[in-house]
Protein backbone atom coordinates (compact mmCIF):
# COMPACT_ATOMS: atom_id res chain seq x y z
CA UNK A 1 0.00 0.00 0.00
CA UNK A 2 3.05 2.18 0.83
CA UNK A 3 4.53 1.52 -2.44
CA UNK A 4 1.47 2.61 -4.00
CA UNK A 5 1.13 5.97 -2.84
CA UNK A 6 4.72 6.15 -3.27
CA UNK A 7 4.23 5.23 -6.84
CA UNK A 8 1.45 8.08 -7.34
CA UNK A 9 3.44 10.62 -5.98
CA UNK A 10 6.27 10.23 -8.63
CA UNK A 11 3.89 10.32 -10.95
CA UNK A 12 1.95 13.59 -9.69
CA UNK A 13 5.80 14.98 -9.48
CA UNK A 14 6.52 13.85 -13.30
CA UNK A 15 3.30 15.20 -14.62
CA UNK A 16 3.28 18.68 -12.81
CA UNK A 17 7.04 18.93 -13.91
CA UNK A 18 7.03 17.36 -17.81
CA UNK A 19 4.20 19.64 -18.02
CA UNK A 20 5.97 22.84 -16.79
CA UNK A 21 8.93 22.31 -18.94
CA UNK A 22 6.69 21.86 -22.15
CA UNK A 23 4.55 25.26 -21.58
CA UNK A 24 7.91 26.58 -20.88
CA UNK A 25 9.47 25.38 -24.17
CA UNK A 26 6.12 26.00 -26.41
CA UNK A 27 6.15 29.63 -25.26
CA UNK A 28 10.04 30.21 -26.14
CA UNK A 29 9.71 28.20 -29.29
CA UNK A 30 6.63 30.48 -30.57
CA UNK A 31 8.80 33.81 -29.23
CA UNK A 32 11.81 32.62 -31.29
CA UNK A 33 9.72 32.40 -34.28
CA UNK A 34 8.37 35.58 -34.03
CA UNK A 35 11.74 37.04 -33.49
CA UNK A 36 12.82 35.00 -36.38
CA UNK A 37 10.11 36.92 -38.48
CA UNK A 38 11.04 40.60 -37.13
CA UNK A 39 14.61 39.68 -38.76
CA UNK A 40 12.66 39.07 -42.24
CA UNK A 41 10.98 42.69 -41.18
CA UNK A 42 14.07 44.03 -41.03
CA UNK A 43 15.85 43.01 -43.40
CA UNK A 44 12.53 43.41 -45.71
CA UNK A 45 11.85 46.93 -45.24
CA UNK A 46 15.34 48.51 -43.94
CA UNK A 47 17.79 46.83 -46.08
CA UNK A 48 15.26 45.75 -48.88
CA UNK A 49 13.99 49.37 -49.47
CA UNK A 50 15.90 52.19 -50.60
CA UNK A 51 15.52 54.27 -48.93
CA UNK A 52 14.95 52.39 -45.95
CA UNK A 53 11.14 52.29 -44.56
CA UNK A 54 11.85 51.70 -41.17
CA UNK A 55 13.47 54.08 -38.79
CA UNK A 56 13.99 53.90 -34.70
CA UNK A 57 10.18 54.80 -34.47
CA UNK A 58 8.29 52.37 -36.83
CA UNK A 59 10.37 49.50 -35.13
CA UNK A 60 9.76 50.85 -31.51
CA UNK A 61 6.08 51.18 -32.39
CA UNK A 62 5.84 47.97 -34.58
CA UNK A 63 7.89 45.83 -31.59
CA UNK A 64 5.77 47.73 -28.90
CA UNK A 65 2.05 46.83 -30.43
CA UNK A 66 3.62 43.10 -31.23
CA UNK A 67 5.16 42.55 -27.72
CA UNK A 68 2.26 40.07 -27.32
CA UNK A 69 3.52 37.81 -29.64
CA UNK A 70 6.95 36.95 -27.74
CA UNK A 71 5.24 37.20 -24.03
CA UNK A 72 8.68 35.49 -22.37
CA UNK A 73 10.87 38.32 -24.05
CA UNK A 74 12.34 41.73 -22.18
CA UNK A 75 12.99 43.44 -25.50
CA UNK A 76 14.29 43.04 -29.19
CA UNK A 77 16.90 44.89 -30.92
CA UNK A 78 18.57 45.29 -34.20
CA UNK A 79 22.43 45.74 -34.43
CA UNK A 80 24.05 46.88 -37.79
CA UNK A 81 27.40 45.53 -38.84
CA UNK A 82 29.67 48.50 -39.40
CA UNK A 83 33.19 47.78 -40.62
CA UNK A 84 35.99 50.11 -39.08
CA UNK A 85 36.23 51.56 -42.75
CA UNK A 86 33.02 52.77 -42.54
CA UNK A 87 32.87 53.70 -38.70
CA UNK A 88 33.37 57.78 -39.29
CA UNK A 89 30.78 57.57 -41.90
CA UNK A 90 27.83 55.67 -40.06
CA UNK A 91 28.71 57.79 -36.69
CA UNK A 92 28.45 60.86 -38.75
CA UNK A 93 25.07 59.61 -40.61
CA UNK A 94 23.73 58.56 -36.83
CA UNK A 95 25.00 61.69 -34.87
CA UNK A 96 26.45 59.54 -32.06
CA UNK A 97 29.89 57.32 -31.45
CA UNK A 98 29.85 53.42 -31.43
CA UNK A 99 29.87 52.75 -27.42
CA UNK A 100 31.82 50.22 -25.63
CA UNK A 101 29.48 47.38 -23.33
CA UNK A 102 30.01 47.89 -20.05
CA UNK A 103 29.34 45.82 -17.01
CA UNK A 104 29.65 46.63 -13.34
CA UNK A 105 28.18 49.98 -11.90
CA UNK A 106 26.40 50.52 -15.04
CA UNK A 107 23.72 47.71 -14.53
CA UNK A 108 21.86 49.98 -11.99
CA UNK A 109 19.37 52.12 -13.83
CA UNK A 110 20.33 55.61 -12.44
CA UNK A 111 23.61 54.90 -13.45
CA UNK A 112 22.99 53.85 -17.29
CA UNK A 113 23.70 56.65 -19.93
CA UNK A 114 24.66 55.50 -23.34
CA UNK A 115 25.73 59.33 -23.66
CA UNK A 116 28.44 59.02 -21.07
CA UNK A 117 29.65 55.51 -22.03
CA UNK A 118 33.08 54.92 -23.49
CA UNK A 119 33.23 55.21 -27.06
CA UNK A 120 34.54 51.33 -28.41
CA UNK A 121 37.76 51.05 -29.35
CA UNK A 122 39.19 50.63 -32.30
CA UNK A 123 38.35 46.84 -33.94
CA UNK A 124 37.84 45.51 -37.26
CA UNK A 125 33.78 45.64 -37.17
CA UNK A 126 31.22 46.29 -34.66
CA UNK A 127 27.60 46.08 -34.15
CA UNK A 128 26.19 48.71 -32.84
CA UNK A 129 22.27 48.67 -31.89
CA UNK A 130 20.35 50.90 -34.40
CA UNK A 131 16.93 49.93 -33.66
CA UNK A 132 15.12 48.73 -30.36
CA UNK A 133 11.92 48.20 -28.83
CA UNK A 134 11.54 50.66 -25.93
CA UNK A 135 12.10 48.23 -22.99
CA UNK A 136 15.68 47.93 -23.96
CA UNK A 137 15.91 51.92 -25.14
CA UNK A 138 19.36 51.76 -22.86
CA UNK A 139 20.95 49.23 -25.10
CA UNK A 140 20.92 52.17 -28.53
CA UNK A 141 24.37 52.89 -29.81
CA UNK A 142 26.07 50.03 -27.92
CA UNK A 143 28.72 47.83 -29.58
CA UNK A 144 27.40 44.40 -29.47
CA UNK A 145 30.28 42.82 -30.28
CA UNK A 146 32.18 43.93 -27.23
CA UNK A 147 30.09 42.14 -25.12
CA UNK A 148 31.93 38.80 -24.84
CA UNK A 149 28.26 36.57 -24.87
CA UNK A 150 26.67 38.91 -27.33
CA UNK A 151 29.72 38.25 -29.83
CA UNK A 152 30.05 34.74 -30.05
CA UNK A 153 25.97 34.86 -30.55
CA UNK A 154 26.62 36.91 -33.19
CA UNK A 155 29.68 35.14 -34.56
CA UNK A 156 27.74 31.59 -34.96
CA UNK A 157 24.15 33.32 -35.90
CA UNK A 158 25.78 34.86 -39.22
CA UNK A 159 27.82 31.93 -40.01
CA UNK A 160 25.15 29.14 -39.39
CA UNK A 161 21.82 31.04 -40.14
CA UNK A 162 20.35 29.77 -37.67
CA UNK A 163 18.80 31.43 -34.29
CA UNK A 164 21.27 31.26 -31.44
CA UNK A 165 21.54 31.42 -28.12
CA UNK A 166 24.03 32.90 -25.41
CA UNK A 167 24.60 30.42 -22.31
CA UNK A 168 23.16 32.86 -19.30
CA UNK A 169 24.69 35.98 -18.51
CA UNK A 170 23.72 38.86 -15.87
CA UNK A 171 22.01 41.40 -18.75
CA UNK A 172 22.92 45.30 -19.13
CA UNK A 173 20.57 47.04 -16.39
CA UNK A 174 19.41 43.97 -14.67
CA UNK A 175 20.03 42.21 -11.64
CA UNK A 176 18.97 38.70 -13.31
CA UNK A 177 20.25 35.99 -15.41
CA UNK A 178 19.08 36.05 -18.87
CA UNK A 179 19.82 35.00 -22.26
CA UNK A 180 20.20 36.35 -25.74
CA UNK A 181 18.40 34.93 -28.93
CA UNK A 182 20.09 36.38 -32.03
CA UNK A 183 19.17 35.67 -35.98
CA UNK A 184 21.36 37.38 -38.69
CA UNK A 185 20.39 39.29 -41.18
CA UNK A 186 21.64 38.93 -44.57
CA UNK A 187 21.28 41.41 -47.69
CA UNK A 188 19.79 38.59 -49.87
CA UNK A 189 17.99 34.99 -48.97
CA UNK A 190 20.57 32.34 -48.80
CA UNK A 191 20.49 28.91 -50.03
CA UNK A 192 20.36 26.51 -47.24
CA UNK A 193 23.79 25.12 -48.16
CA UNK A 194 25.42 28.30 -48.09
CA UNK A 195 29.02 28.44 -46.90
CA UNK A 196 29.70 29.70 -43.68
CA UNK A 197 32.05 32.44 -45.58
CA UNK A 198 29.38 33.48 -47.99
CA UNK A 199 26.96 33.80 -45.33
CA UNK A 200 29.54 35.97 -43.66
CA UNK A 201 29.92 38.38 -46.92
CA UNK A 202 26.41 38.60 -46.63
CA UNK A 203 25.50 39.43 -43.52
CA UNK A 204 23.97 43.39 -42.67
CA UNK A 205 23.42 42.85 -39.00
CA UNK A 206 21.69 41.23 -36.00
CA UNK A 207 18.17 41.00 -34.54
CA UNK A 208 18.36 39.76 -31.10
CA UNK A 209 16.08 39.34 -27.98
CA UNK A 210 16.96 39.44 -24.76
CA UNK A 211 15.13 37.12 -21.87
CA UNK A 212 14.94 37.62 -18.50
CA UNK A 213 14.97 34.35 -17.14
CA UNK A 214 13.41 34.60 -13.70
CA UNK A 215 10.31 36.46 -14.72
CA UNK A 216 9.97 34.03 -17.82
CA UNK A 217 9.72 31.13 -15.44
CA UNK A 218 7.84 32.92 -13.03
CA UNK A 219 5.00 33.68 -15.67
CA UNK A 220 4.89 30.38 -16.97
CA UNK A 221 4.77 29.30 -13.01
CA UNK A 222 1.95 31.37 -12.35
CA UNK A 223 -0.33 30.63 -14.72
CA UNK A 224 0.11 26.68 -13.69
CA UNK A 225 -0.03 27.86 -9.98
CA UNK A 226 0.59 25.00 -7.30
CA UNK A 227 4.06 27.06 -6.19
CA UNK A 228 3.13 25.98 -2.83
CA UNK A 229 3.46 22.41 -3.83
CA UNK A 230 6.60 22.15 -5.64
CA UNK A 231 10.10 23.86 -6.16
CA UNK A 232 11.07 24.24 -9.90
CA UNK A 233 14.92 24.77 -11.11
CA UNK A 234 16.06 25.16 -14.14
CA UNK A 235 19.39 24.88 -15.64
CA UNK A 236 21.74 25.24 -18.25
CA UNK A 237 23.31 21.80 -18.67
CA UNK A 238 25.52 22.23 -21.78
CA UNK A 239 28.68 21.97 -19.45
CA UNK A 240 28.00 18.84 -17.78
CA UNK A 241 31.16 19.72 -15.06
CA UNK A 242 29.67 23.18 -15.07
CA UNK A 243 25.74 23.53 -14.95
CA UNK A 244 24.62 26.86 -14.67
CA UNK A 245 21.64 27.64 -12.46
CA UNK A 246 19.18 29.53 -14.27
CA UNK A 247 16.11 30.21 -11.91
CA UNK A 248 15.20 28.97 -8.78
CA UNK A 249 16.81 28.82 -5.44
CA UNK A 250 19.54 26.17 -4.77
CA UNK A 251 17.27 22.84 -3.64
CA UNK A 252 17.03 21.43 -0.12
CA UNK A 253 16.89 17.92 -0.42
CA UNK A 254 12.91 17.05 -0.07
CA UNK A 255 13.13 13.26 -1.71
CA UNK A 256 11.96 12.39 -5.24
CA UNK A 257 13.43 14.86 -7.93
CA UNK A 258 12.06 14.73 -11.49
CA UNK A 259 13.82 16.25 -14.47
CA UNK A 260 12.56 17.15 -17.62
CA UNK A 261 13.91 18.11 -20.68
CA UNK A 262 13.54 21.16 -22.35
CA UNK A 263 14.64 22.70 -25.47
CA UNK A 264 14.94 26.18 -26.47
CA UNK A 265 15.71 25.60 -30.28
CA UNK A 266 19.33 25.48 -30.07
CA UNK A 267 21.11 22.27 -30.19
CA UNK A 268 24.18 23.13 -29.58
CA UNK A 269 22.58 24.55 -25.75
CA UNK A 270 21.17 21.96 -23.26
CA UNK A 271 18.69 22.83 -20.62
CA UNK A 272 16.62 20.55 -18.03
CA UNK A 273 13.60 21.76 -15.79
CA UNK A 274 14.46 20.04 -12.08
CA UNK A 275 11.58 19.66 -9.78
CA UNK A 276 10.96 18.89 -6.11
CA UNK A 277 7.67 18.26 -3.92
CA UNK A 278 8.18 21.21 -0.85
CA UNK A 279 7.79 19.09 1.91
CA UNK A 280 8.02 15.02 2.21
CA UNK A 281 5.27 13.17 2.86
N1 LIG B 1 19.93 42.99 -25.30
C1 LIG B 1 19.50 43.48 -24.11
N2 LIG B 1 20.24 43.51 -23.00
C2 LIG B 1 21.50 43.03 -23.07
C3 LIG B 1 22.01 42.51 -24.27
C4 LIG B 1 21.18 42.50 -25.40
N3 LIG B 1 21.64 42.01 -26.59
N4 LIG B 1 23.29 42.12 -24.01
C5 LIG B 1 23.54 42.39 -22.70
N5 LIG B 1 22.46 42.94 -22.12
C6 LIG B 1 20.90 43.29 -30.70
O1 LIG B 1 22.26 39.88 -31.02
C7 LIG B 1 21.98 41.19 -31.36
C8 LIG B 1 20.89 42.09 -27.81
C9 LIG B 1 21.80 41.74 -28.96
C10 LIG B 1 21.14 41.86 -30.32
Amino acid sequence: FYQDTVFRRRETLANMCDERARMLQDQFNVGMNHVHALAVLVSTFHHGKNPSAMDQKTFEEYTDRTAFERPLTSGVAYALKVTHSEREKFEKRQGWTIKKMEHGDQTLVQDFDPAKMDPAPIQDEYAPVIFCQRTVAHIVSIDMMSGKEDRDNILRARATGKGVLTSPFKLLKSNHLGVVLTFAVYDHELPPDATPEQRITATMGYLGASYDLRSLVEKILQQLASKQTIVVNVYDTTNLSATINMYGTDVVDTGFLHVSSLDFGDPTRKHEMHCRFKNRP
